[in-house]
C-alpha cells in the first residue's frame, strides 16, 4: 500500500483524478472590440421632391443645406447615397424618423441601414 503524497495529482483535492474537475480555457484578447457601425441610406424615387429630401437631410442629419442639395443630387443621380454612420440604435432612429415624417407627409422616400463591413 502506496502512502498519500501530495505531490502525486490523484493524492490531491482537485486534482486531475475524476472527481469532477474539468480545465477551463480563457482566450483574452489585447484589445477590446469596438461597437459595429451603420450606413444610413436614402434611396432614390421619381414622386419626393427634391426640396422635401434636402430639408430631412438637414432637420434629422444636421447637413449644411449646400451639402444637403449635393447629398440629394447624388441620389436622384445614382439611385442612393449614404448619409450617415452611427451606431445600430442611433442608426434605427434615423431610420425611423425619416420613414415616419416621410410616411405623414404623403411620400415614398425610403431610409435604410447596412452595417458597416
Ligand atoms: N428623384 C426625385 C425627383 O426627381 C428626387 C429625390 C431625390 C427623391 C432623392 C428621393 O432620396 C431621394 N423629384
Amino acid at each position: 500500500m502506496r502512502r498519500p503524497d501530495p505531490h502525486n495529482m490523484a493524492d490531491t483535492p482537485g486534482g486531475g483524478d475524476g472527481d469532477g474537475d474539468v480545465s477551463v480555457v480563457t482566450k483574452t484578447r489585447p484589445k477590446t472590440a469596438r461597437p459595429p457601425l451603420y450606413k444610413v441610406l436614402l434611396l432614390n424615387d421619381d414622386y419626393t421632391p427634391m426640396e422635401f429630401v434636402v430639408m430631412v437631410l438637414e432637420k434629422f442629419f444636421q447637413i449644411g443645406h449646400s451639402h444637403a442639395v449635393e447629398i440629394m443630387l447624388t441620389v436622384h443621380k445614382k439611385g442612393l447615397a449614404v448619409v450617415g454612420v452611427f451606431s445600430h440604435e442611433i442608426a434605427e432612429t434615423k431610420v425611423a424618423q425619416v420613414m415616419d415624417f416621410a410616411r405623414r407627409h404623403q411620400h415614398p422616400l425610403q431610409c435604410t441601414m447596412e452595417k458597416e463591413e
